[in-house]
């Protein structure tokens, strides 16, 4: 093979294949030949060579790719310097590089002993600006905890349901995921636990965890529908069909109720189902079974909402996926008319609220510090309801999450946060004038696994035991205020199953029921006249 040099020396020498090897080869490159010739290089040749190279220049291109090594893409460069692909060829060695690099630092990273404080301090010291550094600190916390307190599958269960609940951890599937995938790997737990750990509870992992888990070969499909674990198997068909989630996007704020008509609004913390609750009874309403017809005010601020949600809930046998958390700042106003079988037509209008809101009622009430997104939410919480109420008629659901008693927020359970809400609702005399029905609305009544008789006794039980205080205050108000008799009444309500939260197989009757109580407690007219209702200004 001749030199570079020797080529240049001996241009008229060589054939247009010839040079077309050597500059595939890497000795010279096309424009080193163009100009370092000093004209000697023949026309014709050069246009060949030229031409043969624009010709292969694609297939050469593809080659590299495929290739997809440093020495490849290199090659394609000084091939074809001028070529469109080059810079794409540099940013892909650029890549390559970075990849190798990580590489050797991952190899670090794993060679590390994850039961050993002293080796995760060491690599702490060694590497401190590896991106592994956050992750070895947080197990270091991880094994002092064990010190202290020891380790068993509940700790790891309730460390779970915290990451779930801090709205500091920015990803938390991501978290739990790597938490989960530590106690494996440090052989804290073992495979038989992960899955006695979601037969326990089908809902404590998130769909998004659970196929993270199966992607990386934590877990296979099919041992989810084993009778041990004993997951529905249409659940598991849409984990690995991996339907994407409705999206919803922000709404305009809400300055006033602009309907005539009955609202009905629905009070609980983040995650107590009170969309899920409305969406399966704006399903059930407009599917003819208990109000005849629906129709629904396309001038709504939120009938891209209403009608996007009510779509999640269909019982068609199919699984559906669930709604994403309400943001703070979306509060959504749902209009329309029920007909009930009488030919009565009720005007209704459903709010549904962040359950972020009821813990800003909170921190308003506390005093305690607020962001600028929390006041925001707040204000038009206070437009609604104070500055431009309305004189509708007003129904209350106070939403209860069955089994999360247990579950805080920042140090506080469900009933703190419901109760400053109530203090906040109280203030605007809503009560006094406006108020026709407060519901206990109890959701997710299917944890209990329990139906019928059984479900009204351990309902009652249960209410008695973790939420009677909160129950009596609520009575209390109704009896002052001559709300239904001085009643509350309690409604169990569930979407049917649910699995790895966002899964859902539904069942109509709870919402049904909700429907009807609507249809019965709200004002409504008869004729296309819409008339002020009987019971429309009550004091
Ligand atoms: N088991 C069971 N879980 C439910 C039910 N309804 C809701 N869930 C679960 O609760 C989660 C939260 O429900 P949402 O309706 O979004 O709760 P929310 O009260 O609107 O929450 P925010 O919008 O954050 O205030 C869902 O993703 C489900 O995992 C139910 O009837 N049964
Ligand atoms: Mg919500």
């Amino acid at each position: 093979m001749p030199s570079k040099e020797a080529i240049i020396d001996n241009i008229e020498q060589y054939t247009a294949q010839e040079l077309i090897k050597y500059i595939r080869d890497g000795i010279v490159t096309l424009p080193e030949l163009i100009s370092e010739t000093e004209g000697y290089f023949p026309a014709h040749v050069r246009r060949e060579v030229e031409q043969m190279l624009k010709g292969s220049e694609s297939d050469d291109w593809k080659k590299a790719q495929e290739t997809n090594t440093e020495e490849s893409y290199l090659n394609f460069i000084q091939t074809y310097p001028e070529s469109v692909h080059a810079s794409e060829a540099r940013n892909a060695i650029f890549a390559l590089k970075a990849a190798a690099e990580q590489s050797v630092k991952d190899g670090l990273w794993n060679s590390v002993d994850k039961n050993d404080i002293q080796s995760l301090r060491e690599f702490i010291k060694s590497n401190p600006s590896d991106p592994h550094v956050t992750e070895a600190r947080r197990m270091i916390n991880t094994l002092q905890e064990e010190e202290i307190f020891g380790f068993d599958i509940d700790a790891l269960i309730n460390k779970i349901k915290a990451i779930q609940t801090d709205k500091t951890v920015l990803d938390p599937d991501a978290l739990i995921f790597r938490e989960i995938v530590n106690c494996i790997d440090r052989q804290k737990i073992t495979h038989e636990d992960l899955l006695s750990v979601i037969r326990r509870d089908n809902n404590l992992l998130r769909a998004s965890v659970v196929k993270k888990l199966i992607e990386e070969g934590y877990l296979e499909y099919m041992e989810l529908i084993q009778p041990e674990v004993g997951i529905d198997r249409r659940f598991v068909q849409h984990l690995a069909k991996g339907a994407p989630t409705q999206q919803f996007t922000k709404p305009a704020k809400l300055e006033k109720i602009n309907k005539q008509s009955t609202e009905v609004y629905f009070w609980g913390i983040p995650s107590s189902g009170k969309s899920c609750a409305l969406g399966a009874i704006l399903s059930v309403a407009n599917n003819g079974s208990i109000a005849r017809s629906m129709a629904k005010d396309a001038n709504c601020q939120g009938y891209g909402y209403m009608t996007r949600l009510a779509q999640l809930f269909k019982a068609d046998g199919k699984v559906g996926t669930l709604p994403p958390g309400t943001p703070t700042t979306s509060t959504f106003e749902m209009a329309f008319d029920l007909e009930d079988e009488k030919g009565v037509i009720h005007p209704i209008t459903c709010i549904d609220l962040a359950g972020e809101l009821v813990r800003c009622m909170y921190k308003y009430d506390a005093n305690e510090i607020m962001t600028e997104e929390e006041m925001e939410a707040l204000d038009t919480l206070t437009n609604v309801l104070i500055d431009n109420r309305t004189v509708n008629r007003k129904m209350h659901f106070f939403v209860l999450e069955y089994g999360g008693e247990d579950r805080t927020y920042e140090g506080l359970s469900q009933t703190e946060y419901l109760d400053a809400a109530l203090r906040y609702i109280e203030r605007t005399k809503i009560f006094e004038k406006e108020t026709d029905a407060i519901y206990l609305m109890l959701t997710k009544v299917d944890k209990t696994g329990v139906v019928g008789e059984e479900l009204v006794k351990v309902l009652t039980e249960y209410i008695e035991k973790n939420y009677l205080g909160f129950f009596n205050g609520l009575e209390q108000i109704c009896r002052k205020c001559e709300i239904n008799g001085g009643k509350v009444e309690r409604i169990p309500f569930s979407l049917g199953r649910v699995c790895f939260q966002d899964y859902c197989l539904f069942t109509e009757a709870p919402a049904a029921n909700v429907v009807r109580k609507i249809l019965t407690r709200s004002w409504g007219y008869k004729n296309g006249k819409l008339q002020k209702g009987l019971n429309f200004f009550k004091g």
